[in-house]
């Protein structure tokens, strides 16, 4: 079992540099965000997941954030519960396009982390999906998006996803 602060998984067909980097603020919300996990490897994204802690763990958070640029990161999703800092603060250190993705459970049920990840003062963008395992998803697919603007082989990706996604309705009955 991996433990807080070590790289959880890296997940890259090709042993490509990852683009895309999933990080949360605790193993506990590894069972929501192995769904952005799961998404990016379905579009065959190289990509990284790790625990890293606004709180528990500053000094990594900045040398992360401050480095992602020039390790050849394009995005960074940023998944955290509570007092949801981790992606305002992965925003605060670096240019790169920031997703925020609030986890739910908690005392206030997400509403808590929702506010703290979307709530950023202005100058400081944080895009903000949805609580758990919506937004985990949505999060990756989002990325794919981004990363898709300059790569046409994930723009096609996206559209076949799509297609597969209103075919299922289309073929559904209610009995
Ligand atoms: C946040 O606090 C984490 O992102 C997690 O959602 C929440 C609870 O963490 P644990 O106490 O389960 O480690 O920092």
């Amino acid at each position: 079992m991996a433990t807080k602060n070590q790289t959880k998984k890296t997940s890259s067909k090709t042993n490509a540099k990852s683009l895309v980097a999933v990080i949360m603020g605790s193993q506990s919300d590894w069972d929501v965000m192995r769904n952005a996990d799961e998404t990016l490897t379905k579009f065959g994204v190289a990509h990284e997941c790790r625990v890293i802690s606004a709180h528990r763990s500053p000094g990594i958070a900045a040398e992360f954030g401050s480095t992602a640029e020039s390790r050849g990161l394009e995005v960074v999703i940023a998944a955290a519960g509570g007092a949801a800092h981790l992606a305002g603060v992965m925003a605060a250190h670096t240019t790169l396009p920031v997703l925020g993705v609030p986890m739910g459970g908690g005392a206030l049920n997400g509403l808590d982390s929702l506010l703290a990840t979307v709530q950023m003062p202005g100058g400081i963008p944080v895009g903000t999906l949805a609580i758990g395992k919506a937004g985990a998803v949505n999060a990756a697919l989002f990325a794919v998006a981004i990363l898709a603007n300059s790569r046409p082989e994930l723009r096609r990706k996206l559209h076949a996803f799509r297609a597969e996604q209103e075919a299922k309705i289309r073929s559904t009955t209610l009995s």
